[in-house]
């Protein structure tokens, strides 16, 4: 799968944006939603972000304003699901993250605190590993969180490419928790400022040698 990116885009006589994915609906439960919906709509179309240092990390390019995404009402414990265009086929972790907005969601541009609260890791098993590669990623809202507007952000971390820049996939939806409870939720971190070029796994050779992995970002929060 090594440069099957590259090869791709090659192929396409250099339509590069053919050759990623990208998260466009949200749900509660399994559920699928109409595309954007919930969804703060990015300008770049599955184009991944590449920059440590750049905003664009938090919801992609062109999801710093909420304008025009409507918010979801979800209650603690809920199940929800975010779907990608196609399956996401990128090695590398897949991670979610939540940040509550001082006001409406739809104002907030997603530079206050974020916790993680769930990562989908490598699987090792008798000297090969596994990727969580596929189209949906249903998790729980933290049943323990207080009550208010969030950004919930999924991640996917593309590490395909050892030695190359590793390519993260982002989309944050807006949603209202109800039923919530009175946990601090943390450790919080910044985005950008999460990620360091010199964390463990921000890049590894996941094709020599690979037995272990450490997928990047703070401790996961659970209630
Ligand atoms: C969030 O939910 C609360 C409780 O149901 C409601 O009062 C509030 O209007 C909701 N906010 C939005 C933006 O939907
Ligand atoms: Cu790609």
């Amino acid at each position: 799968m090594k440069g099957f990116c590259g090869l791709i885009a090659a192929l396409a006589l250099g339509s590069e944006v053919s050759a990623h994915y990208i998260f466009q609906q949200f749900a509660v439960g399994s559920a699928k939603s109409t595309v954007y919906d919930h969804i703060r709509k990015n300008s770049n179309y599955n184009s991944p972000v590449t920059s440590l240092t750049s905003n664009d990390l938090r919801c992609n390019v062109g999801g710093a304003s909420g304008a025009g995404t409507t918010t979801l009402d979800v209650k603690a414990g809920d199940a929800f699901t975010f779907t990608s265009d196609v399956a996401v086929y990128h090695q590398g972790p897949i991670s979610l993250y939540m940040s509550k907005a001082p006001g409406a969601v739809s104002d907030y541009d997603g530079s206050g605190d974020w916790f993680k609260f769930y990562d989908w890791g490598p699987t090792f098993s008798g000297g090969s590993s596994s990727w969580p590669m596929r189209t949906t990623y249903t998790y729980n809202i933290p049943k323990c969180i207080p009550n208010g507007e969030y950004l919930l952000r999924i991640q996917s971390l593309a590490i395909h490419n050892p030695g190359s820049t590793p390519q993260f996939y982002v989309s944050c939806a807006q949603v209202n928790v109800t039923g919530g409870g009175n946990a601090t939720p943390g450790p919080t971190v910044k985005i950008p400022g999460a990620f360091k070029a010199t964390d463990p796994g921000y890049t590894a050779n996941i094709y020599s040698n690979f037995k272990s992995y450490t997928v990047p970002g703070p401790a996961v929060f659970s209630c």
